[in-house]
């Protein structure tokens, strides 16, 4: 049994927890296709492995001990998808409403059906998707006869019809591994893209970044950790080189962190990592949300 996220109480059940501020939850799971190299359903507790090197502590007057975080420790290994959709849902759904921030560790992305749905049966209205990644996960099918893997979640997402794809926002999208029919999608359904190139021009990424916080006030972030750079962060499936950098994502962090209210990071993949640098990269990740919260 591993142990919780770092300065983190892991518990079975938070019924009975009062006035939490986050609570964690892995989801070690990851979709069959074929064309994907395995290993993000080990991310979880590598994850939770290194938040240990870090002391929780900032420069800031905020630190993850000043927030009260409870660690609902892994869903189940092996479960199918539905079965994962199950379980994932009904735990970001409680979380939701005991009034606190899911922080969901995958897994590969498609573990994000189960959080939008756990969202739609949650008290608090989350209207707003920021999606941070280097894909738009838009397809169809992908690979070719699967509906339900990392290249389609979002597109069953919007099929659940409880957010309008106008307020749908992509950080860092790019690279040559788009599928035509997700970027016609994407620019039919009005949803909005600030891609890297927005990212060479620092006054230009701090407005859109004010625009999102001043106009979507209860969203939910989905993070896969392949918007980063390789370069940064090579421990992922689908690598796409030119992403943003480190400090950059937390800076984007930084500035929704006040209207998140449902995070998840994806796609870490230890088994392709390199001294284990992207679990690393997904710890402070956590770390700069509960700072910024
Ligand atoms: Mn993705």
């Amino acid at each position: 049994m591993s142990k919780p996220f770092y300065g983190t109480f892991p518990v079975k059940e938070i019924d009975s927890a009062i006035d939490l501020d986050a609570v964690i939850i892995g989801v070690p799971y990851e979709d069959n296709a074929k064309i994907y190299r395995k290993g993000a359903s080990t991310a979880p507790m590598k994850i939770r492995e290194f938040s240990s090197f870090f002391s929780g502590q900032s420069f800031s007057d905020q630190s993850i001990h000043q927030h009260n975080v409870l660690d609902l420790m892994d869903l189940a290994e092996n479960l199918n998808n539905e079965e994962m959709q199950k379980g994932l849902s009904e735990k970001v759904q409680k979380i939701l409403q005991k009034g606190a921030l899911p922080i969901i560790l995958g897994g590969d992305h498609s573990i994000a059906l189960g959080t939008a749905k756990g969202i739609m049966k949650g008290d608090i209205e989350i209207d707003s998707i920021v999606w941070i990644d280097a894909h738009l996960d838009l397809m169809n099918e992908y690979p070719e006869g699967e509906k339900y893997t990392r290249a389609t979640v979002l597109k069953r997402i919007i099929e659940l019809d409880f957010v309008d794809p106008k307020k749908i926002y992509f950080i860092g999208s790019r690279g040559h591994n788009l599928g035509l029919e997700e970027i016609e999608f994407c620019k039919e359904q009005g949803m909005n893209t600030i891609n890297v190139k927005t990212f060479q021009n620092r006054e230009k990424i701090l407005e859109a970044l004010a625009q999102i916080v001043k106009h979507q006030k209860n969203i939910y972030v989905s993070l896969d950790i392949d918007v980063l750079d390789p370069a940064f962060a090579p421990g992922v499936s689908v690598p796409e080189p030119g992403g943003l950098t480190t400090r950059e994502l937390f800076e984007v962090i930084n500035l929704l962190a006040k209207n998140i209210k449902c995070f998840e990071i994806v796609e870490v993949n230890p088994k392709l990592d390199i001294n284990d640098i992207t679990s690393k990269i997904a710890c402070k990740t956590i770390f700069e949300l509960l700072d910024s919260i």
